[in-house]
């Protein structure tokens, strides 16, 4: 275990800097107000801060919409003010990766205004340009934000492909030339010294050349399967390992969009030299009733606890490696999701933190997870900023539902859930800036914010801290196999680790708001097992591991010896 890389025992705590801490008074976030933060997040106990995209950029989609891939955005200050925050983080020994974006770039983005320019243009062929079929678009793909994923450029006649905003052109990466401006520039900013990078949907980076039009047999126009995991993708990272990441002792997790186990362990097994982890999205998919985001549902219980445990053992199985989460900046706040934001709010946020951070793989923690940030509720569309949000609303309008009726899936399903600026403490804004926010804060500051959970030993905080000091204490954390027992029980997710030497962790925890009893299965009984308590969220511990009633979002971690 010796030789194994430092991601591997590492914790990510994930800043959205426009929402993080706001010193200027603009009401957007800024890289000093990172720099301000840091002695914060060394006491929550991470590792390495993951920034999502901070380059310039005409923040349609907050900033994953690149013009400039070597400068920064003005709002967040300068290409010194980074390499300062980089210092001051290397200092105390906190590591920085960066998010790139590489699928596709702003259009406003140079390359994108020369390959406009004209057909015969150097830079043509570094975007996806077709001509009409039929007098119309290309293919019958939609857009991941809604409508067609053709654009009409009118100064050429040709329609280019954008599978997110019609601002956010896809890159060629058939094109040779583009893979190598894509990697100079990976390489500019391993040479300044940071730690890592989160890729952007890389999984979506190679196109099936023939451009085929969806049958529909899934959804309408679909297109997802001629370049999700696309013929070359392999390839193109093997490639990127190669020209770039081979270099330098990084930390490498890829944002896979819709991929699959088979694909996540090429990805990320050792041998295949390509990321050193990836991010799926199935354990997120199931309050989406037959697959469809934009509608409310209940999750189904069940189908989580099967795809989480597939993915811890499969991936396991193949020698890969699992980035663990439930939070990001593109999905709805987990305590209001899977966990209850009421009444035990406190008690399920450590429930749900203890169920990821238990499993085998990479945590990962987006700002205000750390105490239980809640989805903001709002109740009227001007609240909302997310291109994805708007779009969605004017399209379910057009489909015919009510305002009303939009507003409370958006309330649900809004990106912008967790984009509401981090609630430091109890002052007005919530101490993120002394300006206007640029989305509003959640009403909730009051009571929800940092300060109130860093003077309060009880807190979501300090449960968080208390597993990240477990990640570093215990190896089989990081180890042991992973296996679910239980796997039929309508409310308990139940799995044991097993690490050397008969050495287990029993993870238990009543993902409900109601008693239930917890009874250890006859084939798991574990004879002759002392069994101390790791970490808990009520203040009394059970008696008897094998069988115990469990408090409403009851967790107990037991450390089986
Ligand atoms: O997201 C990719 C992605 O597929 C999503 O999770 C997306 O938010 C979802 O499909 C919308 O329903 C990444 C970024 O995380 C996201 O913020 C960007 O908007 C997107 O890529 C485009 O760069």
């Amino acid at each position: 275990m010796k030789n194994e890389p430092w991601w591997k025992r590492s914790v990510v705590y994930q800043i959205y800097p426009k929402s993080f801490n706001d010193t200027t008074g603009n009401g957007t976030g800024d890289i000093q107000g990172i720099i301000d933060k840091l002695d914060y997040l060394k006491n929550l106990g991470v590792d390495v801060l993951w920034l999502t995209p901070i380059y310039d950029s005409p923040q349609r989609d907050n900033g994953y919409d690149i013009r400039d891939y070597y400068k920064i955005f003005d709002e967040y200050g300068t290409m010194e003010d980074f390499d300062r925050l980089l210092e001051e983080a290397h200092k105390r020994d906190l590591k920085i990766i960066m998010d790139i974006v590489v699928n596709h770039t702003s259009t406003e983005h140079d390359w994108f205004q020369q390959s406009r320019s004209s057909k015969d243009n150097p830079y043509r062929d570094f975007y996806i340009w077709k001509d009409p079929a039929d007098g119309g678009e290309p293919t019958n793909w939609i857009s991941k934000f809604g409508g067609s994923a053709w654009k009409l450029d009118e100064e050429t006649g040709q329609y280019y492909l954008h599978l997110f905003d019609v601002t956010q052109a896809d890159l060629n990466w058939e094109n040779e030339e583009v893979r190598q401006k894509v990697y100079e520039m990976m390489n500019f900013w391993f040479e300044k010294g940071v730690d890592g990078f989160r890729l952007d949907v890389i999984n979506l980076i190679s196109k099936n050349q023939e451009f085929p039009d969806d049958d529909g047999s899934v959804a309408p126009g679909d297109g997802r399967k001629f370049y999700t995991d696309g013929p070359r993708v392999h390839e193109y990272m093997q490639e990127m390992n190669r020209e770039v990441f081979s270099k330098y002792d990084v930390l490498t997790v890829g944002e896979m969009s819709s991929t699959t186990i088979d694909n996540c362990v090429k990805y990320t097994n050792p041998e295949r030299k390509e990321l050193s982890m990836t991010f799926n999205f199935h354990h997120l998919k199931v309050d989406y009733p037959n697959g469809e985001k934009w509608s409310v549902a209940d999750f189904d219980f069940l189908k989580l606890k099967e795809i989480l445990s597939t993915w811890q053992v499969e991936m396991h199985k193949g020698g890969g490696w699992n980035a663990l989460f439930w939070c990001n900046h593109d999905q709805p706040r987990i305590v209001s999701r899977y966990g209850n934001d009421g009444k035990y709010r406190v008690e399920s946020a450590k429930m749900l933190a203890t169920t990821i951070h238990m499993m085998q793989g990479t945590p990962y923690i987006f700002q205000g997870e750390e105490f239980g940030m809640t989805n903001p509720k709002f109740d009227s569309i001007e609240q909302y900023r997310d291109v994805e949000s708007l779009n969605m609303f004017k399209l379910l309008k057009e489909e015919g539902l009510s305002e009303e009726q939009i507003l409370e899936i958006l309330k649900h399903k809004s990106r912008d859930n967790s984009r509401t600026p981090v609630q430091w403490n109890d002052e007005e804004k919530a101490g993120f800036t002394s300006g206007e926010p640029w989305i509003p804060v959640a009403k909730n500051y009051k009571e929800i914010n940092a300060e109130a959970a860093v003077k309060d030993e009880n807190s979501v905080f300090y449960h968080y801290q208390k597993l990240n000091k477990l990640r570093k204490d215990l190896d089989i954390m990081t180890y042991g196999d992973y296996e679910l027992i239980l796997e039929d029980h309508p409310e308990i997710f139940a799995y044991f680790r097993n690490g050397d030497n008969g050495e287990k962790l029993l993870v238990v925890n009543n993902f409900y708001g109601k008693e239930t009893k917890f009874t250890l299965p006859e084939e798991n009984v574990a004879e002759g097992y002392k069994a101390y308590v790791l970490i808990s969220n009520y203040d009394s511990e059970p008696e008897d591991f094998s069988s115990f009633t469990m408090r409403p979002y009851e967790s107990v971690v037991f450390h089986l010896k």
